[in-house]
């Protein structure tokens, strides 16, 4: 048995967009797919029963960076793995740190076998590299490890971005050597280059010549015009290995996923369904809303009338301002079972759409009212 195994059940005739399953050990993703994101094991002020029972949500994401330094790999390896330490039974990819590191800035200097950092918890120096980056996930116990890369900032000219895609080729093949391929864990390899689509190409060739069970997309929403990130994503969907899965890291918006998936991406991930439900911002069909907002006082409506959540089922958006402008703790768990519930049945109406053959017609309709004012 291989970790990973990866089917197309439909395709987009004239484009890169299909539908897929995904094999993994602890169960079956369908893609597209948006994963949740639960950085320090837990999707904030959910619990896995919201996660699968109203979510609906297939695979969620945990964090290498965050976990290492509390409560520690060994300490989650000791409780039996990530999966049962917070007692989600479904799939789980844990990102490689590489990214958080990054975002540390002044904190940390690069070296040739990985990155020394300062911990943003207690001050102490920590040592990331490929192989503690594999050593750590392997403990974690997550199905999709992904490998240690680093973040190209954003600008960068020309021989900083190859620089650091170089050095991020040479970390790929670092991590697939201390993670052979077997059967509990899959390794995704990560395409760097900043907005040079010759460097895009050429750190995909390097990617799709290592034996990686996925291809992951990096360095991207970082800052770019979104043209650029749409751009690189137009110069690499041609050349994706098709067999594979493909997953663009920390993307985005609703339209950005549609336009992900047109490009032929099928995993995403991102804060922002999570984040933006705490502070007041909510996502429906005709663009974002903020709760906060003195027109939805009186507002009997919920956030979004056709939406199945439990939250657009019981409680009007008069009621959720007012635990927004309350500070209460039910506010946030509310706006973020939305959320959530709004990607994840966003990708499964797009699957669907797939599976239909009426992917064109489902993609422009969604764009137009998406981005039209409401
Ligand atoms: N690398 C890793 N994780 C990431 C990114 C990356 O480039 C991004 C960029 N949007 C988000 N998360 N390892
Ligand atoms: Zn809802």
């Amino acid at each position: 048995m291989s970790s990973l195994s990866f089917e197309i059940v439909a395709n987009d005739e004239n484009g890169y967009a299909r539908a897929g399953r995904m094999q993994l050990p602890h169960g079956l993703v369908e893609t597209p797919v948006f994963m949740p994101v639960g950085t320090q094991a837990t999707v904030k002020s959910l619990t896995p029963a919201d996660l699968t029972d109203d979510i609906q949500a297939s695979i969620i994401l945990g964090n290498t960076y965050h976990l290492m330094l509390r409560p520690g790999a060994d300490l989650v390896e000791k409780m039996g793995g990530l999966h049962k330490f917070m007692a989600w039974n479904r799939p789980i990819l844990t990102d490689s740190g590489g990214f958080q590191v990054w975002s540390l800035g002044e904190l940390r200097k690069i070296e040739a076998h990985g990155v020394r950092f300062r911990s943003h918890i207690d001050g102490r120096e920590v040592f990331l590299g490929p192989k503690e980056s594999m050593d750590i996930q392997r403990k974690l116990g997550s199905d999709i490890v992904m490998a240690f890369d680093e973040c190209t900032p954003y600008p960068a000219t020309f021989k900083e971005a190859n620089d650091s895609m170089q050095l991020s080729m040479r970390w790929a093949s670092e991590c697939r050597e201390h993670l052979p391929v077997n059967d509990t864990q899959a390794l995704f390899g990560i395409v760097q280059g900043g907005m040079y689509p010759e460097l895009r190409l050429e750190s995909l060739k390097a990617i799709s010549e290592i034996d990686f069970e996925g291809i992951a997309i990096g360095g991207l929403s970082v800052g770019e015009p979104k043209e650029e990130m749409m751009a690189m994503m137009d110069a690499l969907a041609p050349h994706l290995p098709k067999e594979k899965p493909h997953y663009v890291m920390g993307v985005g918006t609703p339209d950005d996923l549609i336009e992900g998936i047109d490009r032929g991406i099928d995993m995403f991930d991102c804060v922002m369904p999570t984040r933006n439900a705490r502070n007041g911002t909510l996502f429906t069909d005709d663009g974002k809303i903020n709760i906060k907002n003195l027109k939805h006082a009186e507002d009997k409506r919920p956030i979004m009338e056709s939406c199945n959540c439990y939250t657009c089922k019981n409680f009007s958006r008069a009621y959720l301002r007012h635990l927004y402008m309350a500070k209460e703790i039910l506010s946030s768990r509310l706006n973020t079972l939305h959320n959530l519930h709004y990607y994840c049945d966003l990708m499964s109406r797009a699957r669907n759409a797939l599976v239909e053959g009426n992917w064109p017609e489902f993609r422009d309709n969604f764009l137009q009212r998406y981005r039209s004012e409401a």
